[in-house]
């Protein structure tokens, strides 16, 4: 079977652990999020796309669920002995390697997509991982700071400003002009289903639909595209989708966001059972719709989400 799979961090990478242990033997193609990467110290850091990799790799950090396991920070501690900053975001000394590597091949005239596959050539995450495209897109949210209105990085509104202020937009700058990178609307029209894991709607599968092209290719597949919800009990089960929500005038809520993919899009939406009471009007906006255990407690849990995603994708195919 294959499977494609837009995926955000960690709401995506653990899903996609569990994908794996219940379909071991599905053709995995992962679309991933390049919106929150950022440029820092000269190099490129892809936070969704390590996410996954290191994840689905053995190589991630557990119990943060970004970053590597057995970190150490040297350089970070170097690099602001000289005075060189930023501070607030946390580069360890193992994943400033990857970064490094990334960015050499950059700069040699590799696009990331034949970065990401050089990489997951060591980490064997068992999945084809492909960027949503190789061009530049940044995610930016507006805020109100002292009275002034300005945009700032995603990662300087979720990491430094802990996304204690309102947001009150957010823009993926650059994703109008980006295109799909190569593989991705061939994974697609060659998909048997389409998954959309428990990750952000907003700043991370809404990033990747805003790639010209993706949500058509997906709406436009024939296959059950089939949503799990990661808002439960009308909150996000961890991060910042309540507040991102808001900006995108979303309620924080697992129907609400079923709408807002909208049945155009989605086929099948998985709630959990805290949210059995949402069942019919998700089911009254054309989606199908079924109250499931989604807390990702252990890979089997998560897998266990997995299969009920593709029950619910042959009920709807
Ligand atoms: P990020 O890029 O690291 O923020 O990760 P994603 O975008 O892939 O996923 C973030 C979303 O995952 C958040 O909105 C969380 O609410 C959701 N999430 C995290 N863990 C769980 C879980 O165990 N169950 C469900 N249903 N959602 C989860
Ligand atoms: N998240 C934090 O909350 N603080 C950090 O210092 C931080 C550093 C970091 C470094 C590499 C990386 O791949 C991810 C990192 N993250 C950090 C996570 C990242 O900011 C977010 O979880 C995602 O981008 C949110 O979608
Ligand atoms: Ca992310």
């Amino acid at each position: 079977m294959r499977i494609v799979v837009l995926a955000g961090g960690i709401g995506g990478a653990r899903f996609l652990r569990g994908l794996k242990r219940a379909v071991p033997d599905a053709d995995i193609t992962v679309i991933g999020n390049t919106g929150d990467d950022i440029h820092l110290f000269g190099l490129k850091v892809c936070p969704d796309l390590d996410t996954v990799m290191y994840t689905l790799g053995g190589g991630i950090n557990e119990e943060q669920g970004w970053g590597r396991a057995d970190e150490t920070f040297h350089l970070k501690e170097e690099l602001a002995a000289y005075g060189v900053g930023p501070e607030w975001f946390g580069l360890g000394d193992r994943d400033f390697a990857t970064h490094i590597v990334r960015t050499q091949m950059i700069g040699a005239g590799y696009p990331l997509s034949a970065v990401t596959e050089a990489l997951c050539d060591r980490w064997q995450p068992g999945v084809r991982l492909i960027p949503m495209t190789d061009d530049r897109v940044e995610t930016h949210v507006a805020v109100e700071i002292d009275g002034e209105r300005k945009a700032v990085h995603f990662q300087e509104y979720w990491v430094r400003l802990r996304a204690s202020v309102p947001a009150e937009a957010i823009v993926p700058v650059g994703a109008e002009q980006a295109k799909p990178a190569p593989g991705v609307l061939e994974a697609v029209a060659e998909a048997d289903v389409v998954l959309f894991p428990p990750s952000n709607p907003v700043v991370s599968v809404g990033t990747i639909l805003a790639v010209p092209g993706i949500r058509e290719a997906i709406a436009d597949a024939g296959v059950p595209v089939v949503g799990l919800s990661p808002i439960v009990g009308d909150a996000p089960v961890r991060g910042m989708a309540d507040k991102v929500l808001a900006a995108v005038g979303v309620e924080s809520t697992a129907a609400a966001v079923a709408e807002h993919y909208g049945s155009g899009l989605l086929d099948g939406w998985l709630v959990d059972t805290v949210d059995a009471g949402s069942v019919e009007r998700v089911e009254a906006a054309g989606i199908r719709c079924r109250a499931v255990p989604l807390m990702m407690t252990d890979v089997d849990a998560a897998a266990q989400m997995a299969r009920e995603a593709l029950a619910l994708a042959e009920e709807v195919r």
